[in-house]
């Protein structure tokens, strides 16, 4: 056995950025033990590292050892045992505690790393009590985030489209982050990600213009520095490329993947791609969608497209993530039997079967575009022989900007275990085994997510990808416990219970005030944030709530609407197709009702619009007054810039309430039953 004892703090965790979820207080219980280490390669090297300085920090002892069984004293044993591997995967752990003794025993480095992650989130438990072997193992075997950042500052979009928490982490000025600072904080990106049990990267923009194209050739040194920043934690890096990549950068005249010159362009191109990346985890394409080139052009298929991909990808392991979000967004606004909501269904169920086993069908959780509330996608349960990965929006496009709390794991949750099939069929979660995707909320913001509470929502994506059963407020207390390390406070429960409660409800608030019973929209055209009640009504965007005087909803029934509701199986579709079983907050959604209906809550729809949006104000008023009482326990910069933040989300939330009921008010005509200010 070979040691050493931790003398120097390892610089795992140096960065000018907050430390979020890993303070080092969350290291408090590991590192004040004698701690040993058990394995080798780089994932081990930097388990070593985080438990070197954890004990540097807090006065334990680390050792590192290079026999299987080491003996002396210790409390809490790190190792690595291949022979688990079936048992396992390459990031599995089991974890017990025995003899005073705690062990955690993966089968590979990368399952030490996310079972020292778990020894951080159990903190002192991981060692109070005896507990039987356990075996931890991800429920989905990829969790990979998507960045929509742009190398350079896009005219309209920004740096990051939809990016609501500053400039990239990954770019700067149209260079890629060279210097020592810049890749120690991707690095601690990648610390925080794998923390949360993040296992995959796409660095850039599905939107891909000109200059992010060429990372794919001439500019892939810049991935490659990258990947190896975010490595040491288990992160594989993607690319988001452009399906028109062999003309636009490599002047053929065509892209039409059967093509057997654009077949050779990708597949040298991408062994180029492997020969500086070995571990590189393949594309992620978005096609014939919003002005993206694609097959359709070619008079192609999809899954000739992606199977193009997935082909040039294979030799080296990778994976194309080929997006679902395809549909037709010149449409007039006239034409009432066109639906949006169909167009991903009617476009790429007819394929199934069709896409090779490394094409997985990156399908967003809805069938329209990330708003507070829809149903399932009907996609995701109607194609059993494709690998299908669930897309979310960390980022809060829809879902106020990250200006506005809204926890969103409550969200995801019910998303992850909806059975499309029914009762006693497989999950959302079993399904997507293609993955769970999640299109990052972070960027070079000092708080990573710009409003620190959004870093609940970052957190969340990888735990739930983990273990989609989990219970969203069982992880919301997690990463309040992680963040705000409570037991450190003079008043613990009145802190842990304040963030909660902030918290917990902030995904239904922010659903009361804003488009009522899953319409949807309703928001200001271009940028999303704040309302505009028909600021898409006469759009081409396909996303319409058809108010008039007498009710409004979109009928997507197959008796006499688009016939969405036809696209799911039994049980849904017959549930979905009347308004009279029609879940409420789905009502809007699938059916065009009048303001009088009746909904089950036993309220009119019309005194449901007014009712919710004066609670919601009223919620946000109620938060903020929490989140002020909090001043004495709460770092001081993180309390301020949480609480400016509530300012803007009250005024914002007043604005969409007085807009909404006055907006419904003003065509229905019908009074609020109890009297209160509509303009
Ligand atoms: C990256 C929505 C967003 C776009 C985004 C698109 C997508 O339409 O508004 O900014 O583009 O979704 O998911 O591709």
């Amino acid at each position: 056995m070979t040691a050493s004892t931790a003398s120097t703090a390892a610089s795992a965790s140096a960065t000018a950025s907050d430390p979020a979820w890993l303070p080092p207080e969350a290291f408090r219980a590991l590192g004040s033990r004698r701690v040993l280490v058990h394995g080798d390669g780089l994932l081990a090297d930097t388990v070593w590292g985080e438990v070197t300085a954890a004990c540097a920090e807090f006065g334990g002892e680390a050792a590192r050892v290079d026999g299987p069984d080491p003996a002396g004293p210790y409390d809490l044993l790190l190792r690595t045992r291949r022979e688990h591997l079936d048992r396992l995967g390459e990031e599995g752990f089991f974890l017990e505690r025995a003899g005073g003794r705690t062990t955690v025993t993966a089968a590979a480095p990368h399952g030490l790393l996310h079972g020292l992650f778990h020894v951080v989130r159990l903190g002192r438990t991981a060692f109070d009590r005896d507990r039987q072997r356990q075996a931890h193992r991800p429920a989905l075997a990829l969790r990979m985030l998507n960045h929509w950042d742009n190398v350079s500052v896009h005219p309209v979009m920004g740096q990051v489209e939809r990016g609501y928490a500053g400039g990239s982490l990954f770019w700067r000025d149209g260079a890629a982050r060279g210097s020592r600072a810049d890749l120690d904080r991707v690095r601690a990106y990648g610390r925080l990600l794998a923390a949360g049990g993040i296992n995959a990267l796409a660095l850039n923009n599905v939107n891909v213009h000109a200059e992010e194209a060429r990372l794919l050739t001439d500019r892939l040194g810049e991935v490659a520095g990258l990947a190896r920043a975010l490595r040491p934690y288990g992160i594989r890096t993607h690319l988001s490329v452009t399906f028109a990549a062999p003309v636009v950068l490599g002047g053929l005249p065509t892209a039409d993947p059967l093509d057997p010159a654009v077949r050779a362009w990708w597949a040298e191109a991408t062994g180029r791609v492997y020969a500086a990346i070995p571990d590189f985890g393949g594309y992620v394409v978005k096609a014939d969608s919003e002005g993206q080139p694609g097959p359709f052009a070619y008079g192609r298929t999809h899954a000739d497209g992606a199977n193009l991909l997935a082909d040039a990808l294979a030799p080296y392991g990778g994976t194309v993530h080929w997006r679902a979000f395809v549909y037709d967004h010149r449409q007039d606004w006239r034409d009432r039997s066109t639906d949006r909501a169909r167009a991903a269904h009617d476009h790429f169920t007819p394929l199934d079967g069709a896409f090779r086993d490394n094409a997985v069908l990156q399908v967003k959780h809805g069938p329209m575009d990330f708003q507070v509330r829809e149903p399932v996608s009907s996609v995701i349960g109607a194609m059993p022989a494709t690998r299908i990965a669930v897309e979310i929006q960390a980022t809060q496009e829809y879902t106020g900007q990250q200006r506005h709390v809204c926890a969103l794991a409550p969200m995801w949750s019910e998303v992850l275990r909806f059975r499309p099939q029914g009762e006693g069929t497989p999950t959302v979660a079993e399904l997507a085994r293609g993955g769970l995707v999640a299109v990052s909320n972070a960027g070079d913001d000092p708080y990573w997510t710009g409003h620190p509470l959004a870093q609940a929502n970052l957190y969340a994506v990888g735990r739930l990808g983990w273990e989609p059963g989990a219970n969203p407020y069982r992880l919301l207390g997690e990463w309040i416990d992680l963040t705000f390390t409570p037991e450190r406070s003079p008043e613990p429960e009145r802190l842990r219970a304040g963030v909660y409660a902030v918290l917990k409800d902030s995904w239904r608030t922010y659903e009361k005030y804003t488009a009522p019973l899953g319409v949807g929209f309703m928001v200001q055209p271009g940028h999303h944030y704040g309302p505009s009640v028909d600021g898409y009504e006469y759009s081409p965007w396909g996303t319409y709530h058809f108010a008039d005087r007498d009710g409004v909803g979109v009928d997507r029934s197959r008796a006499t609407g688009t016939g969405y509701a036809a696209q799911y199986a039994k049980p849904w579709s017959e549930l979905y197709e009347s308004p009279d079983t029609c879940p409420d907050e789905l009502l809007l959604f699938f059916h065009h009702v009048s303001y009088d209906h009746v909904l089950h809550s036993g309220k009119t729809v019309i005194q449901h619009i007014y009712d919710t949006h004066f609670e919601g104000v009223e919620e946000v008023e109620e938060a903020r007054r929490v989140w002020a009482s909090l001043a004495d326990l709460v770092e001081p910069g993180r309390h301020a810039r949480v609480a400016e933040r509530y300012e803007e989300q009250l005024r914002s939330a007043r604005e969409w309430r007085d807009q909404v009921n006055s907006y419904f008010f003003r065509k229905s005509g019908v009074p609020d039953a109890h009297g209160r200010r509509i303009y």
